[in-house]
């Protein structure tokens, strides 16, 4: 279950202790949103761009070495929203997404084609084929995801999160089916208020997980209190949460039988034992391909032990 680069650097790991028939990442597309008559999607286009190695290294989004030439005639035109990075080499996906869900394909079908097209293994599949955009609600009023994140750059305070597209929205089979058969559900890195409870609130999507015989791990996205990247400490603050690994498992009870926190965290794994989770001190920083690997490798070991001690 991914968010943007978190989720994409999980997905990394994963895609390499796996083989590609056995991984399906399913994606968050509450950041998703119309740019300049275009359908963006963030998380999954992290998610497609990381796994193909296509990403921009620097900001982990949009592809390495792209260059603005639209996005500087946009800006000399005056047009709207121009203070989000539309690369050249990404408007040119943006294009190619918007055509063909203009001709009546649906986000799943594709995104499939674009994971195809990009050589990627995996099945990479957006929680839900309908628009269900993430709202903050925020001291200066109700703002679209990428507003408070890139254009304002998360300074506005945030009061509350609106996931109303999601709650009307269904699953698609694709991601029910994946939850029904999964023998381990990851809960990758990514921030849960505003990358996971996104996908939470689709339809049924929670029942799904819970009813699912597979086990469920979490890997905090924070290490020392402190996220890896983006605003998710002062987000748990602001939104009045239990802060550090204590909030994190707080948020994920009764969804996952496990945590997996970073060895400088292993303090806290008495603490969190004793609200009922198994707790996994583990190496959780994962920009490089290796550490990424690594702890996939850590989580789908623990995942085939504990079957093995639940099997007959
Ligand atoms: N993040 C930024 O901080 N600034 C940007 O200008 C920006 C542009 C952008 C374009 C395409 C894309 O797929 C992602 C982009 N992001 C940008 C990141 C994006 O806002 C976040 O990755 C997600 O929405 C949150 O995970």
């Amino acid at each position: 279950m991914a968010g943007g680069v978190g989720g994409a650097r999980m997905a990394v790991g994963l895609q390499r202790a796996l083989p590609a028939e056995a991984l399906t990442i399913v994606v968050n597309v509450g950041d998703d949103d119309w740019f300049h008559g275009l359908r963006v999607c963030p998380d999954l286009d992290t998610v497609l761009y990381t796994l193909s190695g296509q990403v921009d290294a620097k900001n982990a989004w949009g592809v390495g070495g792209d260059t603005r030439r639209a996005l500087d005639v946009l800006t000399r035109l005056g047009a709207a929203d121009t203070w989000m990075t539309l690369g050249d080499g990404d408007l040119g996906l943006h294009l190619y997404r918007t055509t063909r869900l203009t001709q009546g394909a649906t986000l799943s079908e594709v995104t499939g084609e674009l994971a195809r097209k990009f050589g990627i293994g995996p099945h990479v599949l957006p929680v839900t084929d309908t628009a269900a955009p993430t709202r903050i609600l925020t001291d200066g009023g109700e703002l679209r995801f990428q507003e408070w994140f890139v254009k304002y750059r998360c300074a506005p305070r945030v009061l509350g999160l609106r996931f109303d597209g999601a709650t009307s929205a269904a699953p698609t089979e694709a991601v029910v089916d994946a939850l029904r058969h999964a023998d381990l559900i990851v809960f990758a890195p990514s921030n849960p208020w505003l990358s996971i409870l996104p996908m939470l609130h689709v339809h049924g999507i929670e029942q799904e997980i819970r009813a699912s015989m597979a086990r469920k791990v979490v890997i905090s996205p924070l290490i020392g209190g402190q996220a890896v990247k983006g605003p998710l400490a002062a987000l748990m603050e602001q939104l009045a949460v239990t802060r550090g690994n204590a909030g994190i498992a707080q948020f994920y009870e009764g969804l996952v039988d496990a945590i997996a926190i970073d060895n400088d965290d292993r303090g806290e794994a008495a603490r969190l034992e004793s609200r009922g989770l198994r707790v996994l001190c583990a190496a959780t920083r994962i920009a490089a391909e290796e550490a990424a690997a690594g702890l996939a490798a850590r989580l789908i070991a623990w995942s085939d032990e504990q079957m093995s001690r639940e099997a007959p």
